[in-house]
């Protein structure tokens, strides 16, 4: 009774200031990713205006990398629009004072020319308004249509619209919203510094950076998506393009459901789903037990090495009939296993300063010594040993130069603990490896040594790899 009343009240209050309609007059709530709008609790349509700006602005694509995006509302993806089947909505584009290049919005929840694009086109400092009906349900993607368009778009400029169906959504725990995009940069991935536009290399669909929600590391470490063991995820995830396809996966988890390409069409029991450039899905799933659930594309080296990598951290109790993690653990290393080699072809970093060495190989470490040896350089316990403190480390830094340029095998001791493994010769450049071992070594209680490239340069020419006393391999 009350809400019907105050709904009422609004009505006529607004039905005052605007006579082209009956319907009751609200604020877009527009969210920054990866937050959404609440669900929508009207059961009736509205007029919704919707103020929206296009910005262009520096920001890092990575660490140490910079980038001048455009975007709708300063972030990318661009804001969230949460609106309701049949709603009329008032759209006010502002494009900043501030920005280079007109832009204008193709909303793919419009029906009409362009989807907006021609009624939205606006000069840098100025605003544009117009107006559509959400006619059909669905989740949308909205993007820049300007000329060139493939390259307001590759800056950054998309974002989702969500049309609730008219009876509403099922009610889940937490929705999320993710958006992947590609990126073509001047310089190779994570090459340090601000990086240009490329217009050649996304004519050519050959992508430096493959990213969820604009940046590596967007949702990873303390930026995480978030879940309570037994509650419903629902992701809206959609694909800004404006090359490439995903195969949208999360490591670890199977979605109950997907609409497939966000339309009505439901799909159950779905390990990867695929999004056009362009396009969208909605994922819905149902965390069963505590850990890291990766968000992938699953074109893999997009993921590993372009940066299309996300983090679901989920919270509770385990259930070990569901997931027993590991039972047990035992050195296999068949006859004639080798000391292999990983390469790597990060560029190198050329360091004038002990500090430098040290930021610099903090990056080399996350992203070539970290798996093994775990952020806090403890290693793990049977596997990996520990730099943090290490004795066998400390006692001889020359010989540490040795392992990673080198690699190591056969049987060590580190404080006391028996290892018995294979560490790969880590392809590195002798940069990379003098700043990563002063990283190390000056780091958790380490004997403060600086290593420099020139002593990395002689153990490379000089040494081979380190196959310790008693190895039976
Ligand atoms: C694929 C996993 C892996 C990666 C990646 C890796 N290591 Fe190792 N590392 C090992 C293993 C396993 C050993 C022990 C080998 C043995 O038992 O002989 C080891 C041993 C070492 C040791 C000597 C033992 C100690 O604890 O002091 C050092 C130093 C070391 N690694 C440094 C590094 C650095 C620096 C990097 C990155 C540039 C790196 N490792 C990357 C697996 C790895
Ligand atoms: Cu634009």
């Amino acid at each position: 009774m009350k809400l019907k009343t105050l709904v009422a009240a609004i009505g006529m209050t607004f039905a005052l200031s605007v006579q082209a309609s009956e319907l009751p007059v609200i604020d877009a709530v527009l969210t920054s990713p990866p937050m959404v709008p609440p669900p929508i609790s009207r059961d009736h349509a509205a007029k919704v205006v919707v103020k929206m700006e296009t910005v262009e602005k520096v920001m890092e694509i990575a660490d140490g990398v910079e980038y001048m995006f455009w975007t709708f509302g300063g972030s990318v993806p661009g804001q969230f629009l949460r609106i309701r089947e049949g709603d009329e909505v008032e759209f006010h584009l502002s494009n900043h004072p501030s920005s280079k290049m007109p832009h204008n919005i193709d909303l793919h929840a419009v029906n009409g020319p362009g989807g907006g694009a021609a009624a939205s086109f606006t000069a840098p400092g100025h605003t544009s308004v117009f107006n559509f009906k959400a006619l059909h349900p669905g989740l949308y993607v909205y993007h820049c249509a300007t000329a060139p368009v493939g390259m307001h778009i590759a800056n950054g400029m998309y974002g989702l619209v969500l049309v609730e169906p008219k009876e509403g959504l099922p009610k889940v725990d937490k929705e999320y919203y993710v958006m992947q995009g590609d990126f073509y940069t001047k310089g190779a991935y994570g090459e340090q510094g601000f990086q240009a536009f490329d217009m050649d290399k996304a004519i050519k669909e050959d992508a430096d950076y493959v990213l969820f929600n604009g940046a590596v590391g967007a949702l990873t470490g303390d930026k995480a998506l978030t879940a309570n063991v037994g509650e419903t995820v629902r992701l809206f995830m959609g694909n800004g393009g404006p090359n490439l396809a995903s195969s949208f996966h999360v490591i670890g988890e199977i979605f109950d459901k997907v609409n497939v390409e966000a339309g009505t069409l439901e799909n159950h029991n779905v390990q990867t789903s695929l999004i056009p450039a362009g396009g969208a899905i909605t994922a819905e799933f149902k965390v069963d037990v505590p850990g890291n659930f990766i968000m992938v594309d699953h074109s893999i080296f997009r993921a590993f090495n372009k940066g299309a990598l996300g983090m679901i951290n989920v919270d509770g109790p385990e259930d070990k009939v569901i997931y027993s993690g590991k039972v047990s653990e035992t050195v296999y290393l068949p006859e004639g296993s080798a000391v292999q080699s990983i390469p790597n072809n990060r560029p190198k970093q050329a360091a004038s300063s002990k500090e430098d060495q040290m930021l610099y190989g903090k990056r080399v470490y996350e992203a070539n010594c970290q798996a093994c040896h775990q952020a806090d350089g403890k290693g793990i316990p049977g596997a990996f040993p520990p730099l943090a403190k290490s004795d066998f480390l400390n006692d001889d830094p020359t010989r540490a130069i040795d392992v990673v340029v080198h690699g190591l095998k056969g049987p060590i001791k580190v404080n006391g603990a028996a290892f018995d493994s294979i560490m790969p010769a880590m392809a590195l450049s002798d940069e990379d490896t003098a700043n990563v071992l002063t990283y190390v070594l000056n780091t958790w209680d380490n004997n403060g040594t600086v290593v420099s490239p020139k002593e990395v340069k002689k153990r490379r020419d000089s040494g081979k790899p380190l196959v310790m006393e008693g190895s039976a391999h």
